[in-house]
């Protein structure tokens, strides 16, 4: 992808994820519906749904020929990462959103042959707008952010997951995880996967592991904490695959083979 291109597509989306957070703000003094998925925790709105379709509309207006994976499903049915893939999620955090009413994020990722070029994402509520464009740094609004910490150590970082991943599972061995929450120095679930991404990227988080990502919740961090030279992989340390649901752990690099020696134990 060349600069001007690059550089473009960076305006134009940048353009419409300050509208479609206007739009957000608007639509969350109204009523709207709210409607469970895969089980009764797993919600969805109009508004998640809206958002995405305000993307769809305009990517396919101005770029007919790029892919584009959304959530909510009104993109298309990506099978290969062959071209420019735009990854979606109009609401992370839905259920921040639902009960908070903050804490949520629209997340965008945009991938050339499977390379991530731009990642997006937008603290709605903050007014707080991350970017990162492949090889030119990371910011926070207008301010560049900073390459990790080289200093931290696994007992003075932050560790960012979903708690329940600390009970007993089949997937992950509880107990060091237990001993992970007692040696860091603590742990935070913020509920929005982008957001989590967003912080570690900032550097007030240390790492964020999580049993279940899809790809639009790490489109954009990936590219994200690229830029300020984190590390993002499954969590059996395997490279992260777009195209399906996966395990993930991002993290400051100083950390992560304390992290995966010690503490991540997959069963
Ligand atoms: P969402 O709000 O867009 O659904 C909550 O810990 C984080 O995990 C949010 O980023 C949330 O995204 C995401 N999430 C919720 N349910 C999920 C699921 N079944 N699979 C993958 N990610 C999920
Ligand atoms: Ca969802
Ligand atoms: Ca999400
Ligand atoms: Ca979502």
């Amino acid at each position: 992808m060349n600069d001007a291109i690059r550089e473009e597509l960076l305006i134009n989306t940048k353009k419409w994820i300050y509208q479609a957070g206007d739009n957000i703000r608007e639509q969350m003094e109204q009523a709207f519906k709210i409607d469970t998925k895969s089980n009764a925790n797993d919600l969805v709105t109009d508004v998640d749904r809206a958002t995405e379709q305000f993307f769809v509309e305009n990517i396919k207006a101005n770029y007919p020929d790029h892919k584009l994976i959304g959530e909510e499903g009104y993109g298309d049915k990506v099978e290969s990462l062959d071209g420019i893939v735009w990854i979606i999620d109009p609401i992370d955090g839905t259920m921040n959103f639902v009960h908070q009413k903050r804490n949520f994020a629209i997340s965008i990722g945009i991938y050339h042959d499977g390379i991530g070029e731009i990642g997006l994402i937008y603290n709605v509520m903050d007014d707080v707008l991350y970017t990162a464009v492949k090889g030119q740094g990371a910011y926070r609004n207008d301010t560049r952010l900073k390459p990790l910490n080289d200093e931290v150590r696994l007992e003075t970082s932050i560790i960012a997951m979903n708690s329940i991943i600390a009970c007993e599972n089949k997937r992950i061995n509880e107990k060091k995880i237990q001993q992970l929450i007692i040696d860091s120095r603590g742990t935070r679930s913020y509920g929005s996967a982008a957001l989590e991404f967003a912080f570690l990227a900032e550097g007030i988080i240390d790492a964020y592991l999580t049993m279940q990502l899809a790809p639009w919740d790490f489109a954009a961090g990936f590219i994200l904490v690229n830029e300020v030279g984190g590390i993002t992989v499954q969590a059996n340390g395997n490279p992260i695959d777009l195209l399906h649901n996966n395990t993930i752990l991002t993290c400051n690099k100083q950390i992560y083979e304390r992290l995966m020696n010690d503490y991540i134990e997959l069963k």
